[in-house]
């Protein structure tokens, strides 16, 4: 038995102002009684979603004697956890530390844009590079736009039917990860949903989400990093996107409450205390 917190590499960019990557993941698992390593992928002064021309650090450089320097300390780490990501060649130091931390969790969330269109930064040949790290998760978590261009289909905005979502699971389970959540999915039911696959045990899963009329950056790391947490501290995998779906909606409740601009972010300083109570769940159905 550990007689520590369980440990998480966290392969990130660090946006100064906004609410995203790092700001949200470092305050997030550590409520739920993770620990954090950060590995800063970048630095920038804020996120790229609309807060006009952002200072840009790429940290490439900084990765590999991170990793060296943690294996001379024989360092372990129950997970490591990847996300936006500033250079293709940080594809490869992701696979490295995936390599030296064989048996950890290993998560891509495969961070490259939203509502159909790839982040600015994210060039064709990273799209490409992402798919192979993909590969090598065993979970990975990609929004609607991402699983499109995971798959390299075209994005559209038509509701999926349950069978649509299904495959579109599957098809990217076989990419390798054992386990897929797509996140912000319109059904055919009108409803928005958060769904899930486990291929070991062949089950399939949905969370409706609540509408709310806005948008804001940082929620796909914010419902990632529930997700790990929650996996990490032993939640089976439907409570896990369901703890993830119903913190993500009390964060982006909140904030819509406030009326805050959309680009500062969601507030999850008066939430996190959410993730402490050990709430048990139980919206989610098979999908
Ligand atoms: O939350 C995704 C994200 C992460 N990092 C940076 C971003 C964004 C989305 O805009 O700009 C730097």
């Amino acid at each position: 038995m550990l007689n520590r917190p369980q440990r998480i590499a966290a392969i990130n960019d660090l946006s100064g102002f906004g609410r995203c990557s790092l700001t949200v993941i470092i305050p997030t698992l550590s409520a739920m009684g993770l620990q954090v390593c950060p590995v800063p992928t970048a630095v920038l002064s804020t996120h790229t979603g609309g807060l006009g021309e952002c200072v840009f650090r790429d940290l490439t450089d900084f990765i590999q004697p991170t990793l060296e320097h943690y294996r001379s300390l024989q360092l372990d780490f129950e997970c490591v956890y990847t996300g936006f990501l500033g250079s293709s060649d940080q594809i490869d130091l992701c696979r490295a530390f995936f390599a030296a931390y064989p048996s950890s969790f290993k998560v891509v969330d495969p961070v490259m844009g939203d509502h159909g269109k790839a982040y600015r930064t994210y060039t064709h040949e990273m799209v490409q590079r992402m798919k192979e790290l993909a590969r090598e998760g065993d979970l990975i978590t990609p929004n609607l736009t991402e699983a499109c261009l995971l798959l390299e289909q075209a994005y559209n905005e038509y509701p999926l039917s349950s069978s649509q979502a299904k495959s579109m699971l599957v098809r990217l389970s076989e990419l390798g990860p054992d386990k897929v959540v797509v996140t912000s999915v319109l059904m055919a039911d009108g409803t928005v949903c958060n769904v899930g696959y486990d291929r070991q045990r062949g089950a399939f899963w949905r969370v409706m989400c609540d509408f709310v009329p806005a948008e804001y950056p940082g929620t796909g790391d914010l419902f990632s990093s529930v997700l790990v947490g929650a996996l990490l501290k032993g939640d089976s995998f439907p409570l896990a996107i369901d703890r993830a779906t119903q913190f993500t909606e009390l964060a982006v409740k909140t904030t819509f409450g406030y009326g805050t601009p959309p680009q500062h972010g969601v507030l999850i300083e008066p939430c996190l205390d959410w993730l402490t109570t050990h709430k048990i769940l139980k919206s989610y159905t098979l999908l």
